[in-house]
């Protein structure tokens, strides 16, 4: 499973464009997954988003993430859901999905990466690795280190997400990174399949003289 980029939609930071613009554009530019992320949309009009999602992920070989609601993204044929820590725990989430229904956890330290693992989480996500303004309530970034640490104690794939683009996406696959998540870098960007092609560069050559 391909996570090099992943782009989360945000209709506040995209230049007045739709989720699903945002997510088409995104994996045009080669965005190996995209996450339909919405803390106001009603769940009608959210169902509805995620489905036209689902349908464009599909036809480009592109995996599709709900971000909290384990009901949209089942609904829609999304590949899988997105889990913060004050979200539906893991494990309840584990026992009602498919077999092959992708689970992601956002973890902020080796303890809850560990936990994450263990409790059958698919990918996990270091939020936030770097200072953002793009979540309000993200807090301070843990850094390269702390997410060095998480590397060297979990085995399944290691997403950096906050503060991240072409100048230091780099550094995040150094760091032992698999893949790193964006919103600015590509969402609030003119050209957002150029964005994602130029992210994409950076990870992939990242990974190449790694
Ligand atoms: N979760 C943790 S940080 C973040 C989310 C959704 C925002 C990332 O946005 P940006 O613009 O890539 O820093
Ligand atoms: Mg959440």
């Amino acid at each position: 499973m391909a996570y090099d980029l992943y782009v989360v939609t945000d209709e506040g930071l995209g230049n007045g464009l739709s989720h699903t613009e945002i997510a088409r554009l995104s994996i045009l530019g080669g965005a190996d997954a995209v996450q339909l992320r919405d803390k106001n949309m009603p769940c009608r009009e959210m169902v509805r988003v995620a489905s036209e999602i689902a349908d464009i992920a599909k036809e480009n070989g592109a995996l599709f993430f709900v971000n909290d609601r384990l009901d949209v993204a089942l609904a829609s044929g999304a590949n899988g859901v997105h889990l913060g820590q004050d979200d539906l725990p893991l494990e309840y989430a584990r026992a009602i999905v498919p077999g092959d229904f992708l689970i992601g956890v956002s973890v902020g330290n080796v303890k809850e990466a560990v936990l994450a693992e263990d409790g059958g989480a698919d990918y996990i996500a270091l939020s936030p690795t770097f200072n953002t303004g793009s979540k309000d309530d993200a807090g301070p970034g843990h850094g390269l280190l702390e997410l060095s640490k998480i590397s060297s104690r979990v085995s399944i794939p290691i997403l950096g997400i906050g503060g991240i683009g072409v100048h230091n996406a780099a550094d995040v696959i150094s760091a032992g990174a698999n893949g790193v998540a964006v919103i600015s870098a590509v969402v609030s960007q003119q050209d957002i399949p150029s964005a994602a092609y130029e992210m994409k560069e950076a990870i992939r050559s990242a990974k190449d003289s790694r």
